[in-house]
This record gives C-alpha cells, structure tokens and sequence, in this order.
C-alpha cells in the first residue's frame, strides 16, 4: 500500500511536479501535498481526518511515516509490541538504522553546502555558520576520537557543554558510535553532575574550559573537576577551548582539539531502533533526579514530524529554537528534529536582555530567522521592557512563533503575536515533556483558516490521544471539564524507561492510571475540545520553564547544619511563571543571624542544585503544619503564600492548629517588607 506512492514523495522532493491526478483520488490533493504519506490513507482528507486516521489506524500511520522519513539499513518487521500497564514501549523493531546518518549524511548526498548551524555566540554579530558536510566531519572526528579512548557501543558519554556547535557534534558523535549521551546542562552544580555522572555509568565527559553567557565566564572545566573527583567511573574528560583562557589539566583530561588529528571519515554503528539513543536527567517528585530514556527510531522520527508539521517548517527555513542544548527542547528542536528535516538550526549561545532586551529580534533580523520558539518566561520579561525593542528591527522573515515550558498567559500570548509578530504569524503553545519526546498538543497542525486560542496548546498531535480522568480514575468523556492529563495510546517518540529504575517508571507514568500514560499535569478540555494544560499536579514546579522538584530543594535545604527540617512550594511569579518559597525550621538551641542562614542556604542550593534553584523567599517557622502521622500539608502553605485564607480547607487533621497562625503571621511580615 506505501509503496506505491514512493513515487509521487520523491518526485515531490526533487521538485517534480507529483501525478496529480493519482494523488486526487486517493487522498484529496490538498491533505497528500501537506503530507505526502497520506495519498495511502484510504478516504483520509483534511488534517482532522488525518489526526483522526493517525489515533485509529496508528500502525499504518506511523509505519508509513517511519518508512518514507527514515533512511533504515534493515527495515523493520513489527510497527510496535507495547503494553503500557507494563510499561512496555517497543516501536519499529527488527529495523537498524544510524541517527547521525539520518541527520547528516542524507543531507550531505543531497546538498552537503546547505548550512546545518549557525552558532550565534554570545559576543552578537559574530556568528558561525557551518555546513551539513563541515558537521559531518565534525562529528565524524568526534566519532574517532571516542573510539580512540576506547568509548564502544552501549557506553554512555556525558556531555557538560553550553550550546554550540561541538556539543551537537558530541551527540551526533554518540549517535555515529552507538553510544548513549547524557547531556547535562551547563548551569548544574558540580554536585548535580556528580549524580547525573554517576547514576549514568558514564566513563566519558566532554567539557569546555569556559562558557560565556551575557558577557559572563563560567568556569565549566573546573566545575567537572570537582564533580569526577566523586565519580570513579569517570576515566576521560575532553575539554574544548571556548576562550583562550588555559585551565589546569591532568593525565585523565584530553584537548579536543586532537580531533584535528582524526579521519573525517567514520563508519556508523547499525543501531536496533530500541537501542538507547541518549538519557536526559529531569526532576521528579522525589528528591533523587531520573534518567529517562530515548532509544533510536520512534524518537528521531516523532521529533522531526513534530518540527515539521508545528511550525509548519520548509525546505530552506532558518529555524531559531533559543531553548539550551541541557533540556529536552534543545535536543528534540534545535538538534534531532531539525537536522533530520535538513534545516538551517540556530544555536543561541547568549540571553534575551544581552547585550540589549531587543538580542532576540537583532537576531532574527541578522539571520533571517523564519520560526522562532522560546519560552513564556522570557517573553514576559521583554514584553516589559516596551515595543520599541522589537520594532527596531526586521521581522518579516518571521512566519511561526513557538512557546514551550509553562502556561503562557494570554497578556504574554497576545503580546508575541501583535507585537512580536506583527499579527501575521500563527503562536503555537506547544505542550509536552521529556517523557513525550516531542511536541503532543499544539494549535498545529491544522487547517490554514482555523481558529488559535491564545494560552492554550489545543489539538493533539497526530498519533496523540489525550483523556482526562477524575480522582477515581474514570475517563471524563464530557467537554467543558478538567481532569489529570493522560495519554491514551503509545506513539513512537515516548521515553521508554528511566535509566535503571524501570520499576520507578511504571510507578510514575503507567501505575496511576492503569493502561494509561500518565503526564503529572492537569487540563482543561473546553466546549470545542481544545485542551488548556493547567499546571502540575504533583510536587514539581516550573521556574522559568525549568522543572525542580521541591523534594530535591528540601533535601539540600534539610542538609544545612542549623536546618531541622524545611518545606518548599511553588508560588505564582509575574516572569518566571513560578517562584519559589521556602519554610525552615531551625534545630533547637542554635543561634544563628537571619541574614547569615539566608546566605548559607542560598549557597548550597546554588552549589548543590544550580542557581535557579534557590529560594526567592524563605521563611523562618518554630514548626511546619503536619498531619498527625507526620506529612507536611503543603496545601495549607500554598494557600497562605496566596493569601487565600478563606479557603485553608479541612484543619482537622493538622497535629498543631497553631503552626498555621505562626506561618500567617511571617507571611505577612515578609510580604510587607
Ligand atoms: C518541553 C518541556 C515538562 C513540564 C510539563 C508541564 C510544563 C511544558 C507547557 C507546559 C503548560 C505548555 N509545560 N510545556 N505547561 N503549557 N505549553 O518543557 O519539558 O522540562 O520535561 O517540562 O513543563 O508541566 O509537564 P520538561
């Protein structure tokens, strides 16, 4: 059935008009032009049909897309074998393919001049650009520089670098030798490392001597030197020169530069589409961080549908992503997503305010740049800063603009649409996770014409089946009604496990609603039905679009010699969408000056967890309102930060009724200063 269209998607992409007329009666013309695929699908015409087709028809969906899109060194034999009560993910097995063939060399037979990157430093005006065949011997290099230190197949390589372009090669690297990389971002704490090392298993660490962000230095070499101190396992670090600053260097560390020393040429590794592509580290609700997993086939092909079909990305679009290379975003749309369509991607090494709140639209003008997706946090801070920092400059070339992260409330929402924008250009809220891969719910794919609700994510991405469920775990089939937000069937580009701890896996994400995928937030699903994400509904919380967990603060708060114990919530901020808020308890007897413990816990989060991390406010109580069998009722305290003390609910429980009016009253006192 596939095969017979083969002809009509080549011919599209060199440019040959398609038979027409075939294409007409199988698929309607305008559903086959915009994916090409859908010629196949019987009766499928329009996005809705297509979307519907995709969630019902979801192998041959995704088995004709896998097919067309990926270029496979054995193709596979099953579409998926899943089962998610079992947490069992498996997608397009028996297939062998390289991840960094599909990004690279594809592009390379066809036009190795096109630019893959445009490194735009920090320093503005100095970008890099470098072509699909400069990255692939970049990586290639890389590749054989691993191999030399005896990286193999199945190892994983972590990698504590900025944006740029030896990062992507990095993980292309990987990618070509078959090991997993784990890319840790460049803000983390030496002791955050450390752990993200260590529960890797990595042997490997790629570096820099330092990074440069809003005209700072940071000391990145030095900061792994602290962490392998702790990591055994740790046998290699490569260290790339960012500036001319030398750094100290021992036995154990290589100069990347020896890569120069290298064959551009390097034989990619055959990958099973399970395979493990890499590991990235997020918070939980649990102190300790987790390694989810993405293996090979399903997630490549998901990111690069999904960077397609959002941003309704073209052949010879400038594609600016301004997300850091360390989260999830960076991987799926600045690097894999894009690479594997052949785009021109940007790798944004600077600030939104640096050197000047108009660096983003100073960039987009300079480069062209033709979707740009960044997050609701840093939109509010410019949108504070006054239009004229946009409208100094060119932004016709712009066509999507993207929000990831958080909610985006409709003042920001509207902002980056009249403003930033020019009223011409779709916003997409695009909703999803590191567990998801890549985009799940965003206002596109659809029709041209339809409608764009400001803040709200909206459609389901095809293959992408959103339920909402009630406290009992009953699917809630009305519109107009709010629930916990899970996903209802497999699709390829979901993590597959956490990094030995599968067991914690199916707790989290398949336990809670059996034969579900469960996402951790809320939403709201509106008369339309058009989803609305909500917010978490665990205790993650979300500061400017970085997930921390409030156990993972409590733990390095708790470790503090004066701090008995202490809790943390999240609070509504006007620009970081959360801040964060944290009551201590002091141990008894001890004698220390406010200022001093301020300074004490703000260094060892900031040492232990990295920068964002650290309290906006902290709140010293003689006790924390607890249950009598001894669990801190974060509710009361999220309701007293609010000031919504009509509503502290049931206080029967409490233990000590009194606690509660202490942390009113310090409240207060805070909120006054
Ligand atoms: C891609 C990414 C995931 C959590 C997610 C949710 C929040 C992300 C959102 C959004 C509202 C959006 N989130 N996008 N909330 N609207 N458009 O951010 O991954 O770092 O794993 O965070 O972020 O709470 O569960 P990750």
């Amino acid at each position: 059935m596939i095969f017979s269209f083969k002809f009509s998607v080549s011919a599209l992409r060199r440019g040959v008009p398609p038979s027409y007329p075939h294409v007409v009666r199988r698929g309607g013309c305008n559903t086959a032009a915009f994916m090409p695929e859908a010629a196949g699908f019987e009766g499928v015409s329009g996005r809705a049909a297509l979307q519907e087709f995709s969630v019902s028809n979801s192998e041959d969906f995704w088995a004709a897309v896998a097919r067309q899109r990926l270029s496979w060194i054995r193709p596979f034999h099953t579409v998926q074998d899943c089962d998610l009560s079992r947490g069992r993910i498996k997608w397009f097995q028996g297939g062998m393919l390289n991840v960094s063939v599909n990004c690279l060399d594809r592009q390379v037979h066809i036009c190795p001049e096109r630019v893959a990157l445009i490194w735009e430093r920090d320093e503005r005006g100095s970008e890099v650009r470098y072509t699909y065949r400069q990255l692939l011997e970049m990586t290639c290099r890389v590749g054989n520089l691993l191999k030399r230190h005896g990286v193999r197949k199945g190892d994983c390589v972590t990698i504590y670098m900025p944006t740029c372009p030896l990062a992507v090669a990095s993980m292309l690297a990987c990618a070509r030798i078959g090991a997993a990389h784990n890319v840790v971002f460049a803000g983390f704490s030496a002791d955050a490392l450390a752990e993200r090392i260590r529960d890797a298993q990595s042997s490997i660490v790629i570096t820099m001597n330092q990074g440069v962000r809003g005209g700072k230095v940071t000391e990145l070499k030095k900061t792994v030197d602290t962490a392998v101190q702790s990591c055994p396992t740790v046998r290699h670090v490569f260290v790339a020169m960012r500036t001319e600053t030398l750094v100290p260097m021992t036995d154990r560390d290589v100069l990347m530069d020896e890569m120069l020393k290298e064959d551009v040429v390097c034989e990619p590794a055959a990958m099973n589409s399970e395979d493990v592509l890499f590991l990235l580290y997020t918070s939980g609700s649990t102190g300790k961080p987790k390694g989810l997993v993405h293996t090979q086939a399903g997630y490549l092909l998901y990111a690069a549908l999904t960077q397609r079909y959002v941003f309704s990305y073209h052949d010879g679009d400038v594609f600016g992503c301004v997300a850091d290379i360390g989260w999830i975003t960076g991987h799926s749309y600045i690097v894999y997503g894009p690479l594997a369509n052949g785009a021109t991607t940007v790798l944004f090494e600077s600030t939104p305010v640096y050197p000047d709140p108009g660096r983003y639209w100073e960039t987009v003008e300079r480069l062209k740049i033709n979707q740009f997706y960044g997050a609701p946090t840093a939109i509010r801070l410019l949108l504070k800063y006054g239009d004229q920092w946009v409208n100094k400059y060119d932004r016709s070339s712009l066509k999507t603009l993207g929000s990831v992260g958080e909610p985006i409330n409709t003042e920001a929402w509207e902002w980056y649409h009249r403003v930033v924008g020019e009223g011409r250009c779709p916003v997409v809220d695009t909703w999803w996770q590191t567990e998801t891969g890549g985009i799940c719910i965003a206002p596109k794919p659809s029709e041209p014409d339809e409608e764009i609700v400001p803040g709200m994510a909206m459609r389901p991405f095809f293959g992408i089946k959103p339920v909402l469920m009630d406290t009992e775990g009953k699917v809630l089939t009305a519109n107009n009604t709010s629930g916990a937000l899970c996903i209802a069937q497999p699709w390829p580009g979901m993590a597959r496990t956490i990094h030995n701890n599968h067991e914690r896996f199916i707790e989290t994400y398949c336990q809670p609603y059996p034969g579900y995928f469960f996402t951790g937030d809320g939403a709201y699903r509106s008369p339309k039905g058009y989803y609305q994400i909500t917010g978490r509904l665990d205790d993650v919380i979300n500061v400017s679009g970085h997930r921390i967990g409030t156990a993972e603060i409590e733990d390095v708060v708790n470790q503090c010699p004066a701090v008995a114990e202490s809790a943390v919530i999240g609070y509504s901020h006007d620009i970081k969408g959360q801040g964060i808020y944290a009551f201590v308890v002091l141990k008894k007897n001890m004698k220390i000056k406010e200022e001093d413990l301020y300074k004490q816990l703000n260094s060892v989060v900031s040492e232990k967890i990295a920068k964002y991390a650290c309290p906006d406010f902290i709140l010293l109580v003689k006790r924390l309102p607890k249950t009598r069998s001894g669990k801190i009722m974060r509710r009361v305290l999220r309701k007293v930060v609010e000031s919504d003390l009509d509503s502290l609910g049931d206080l029967s429980t409490l233990d000590d009724p009194a606690a509660v009016q202490e942390i009113i009253e310090g409240h207060a006192k805070i909120s006054m200063k």
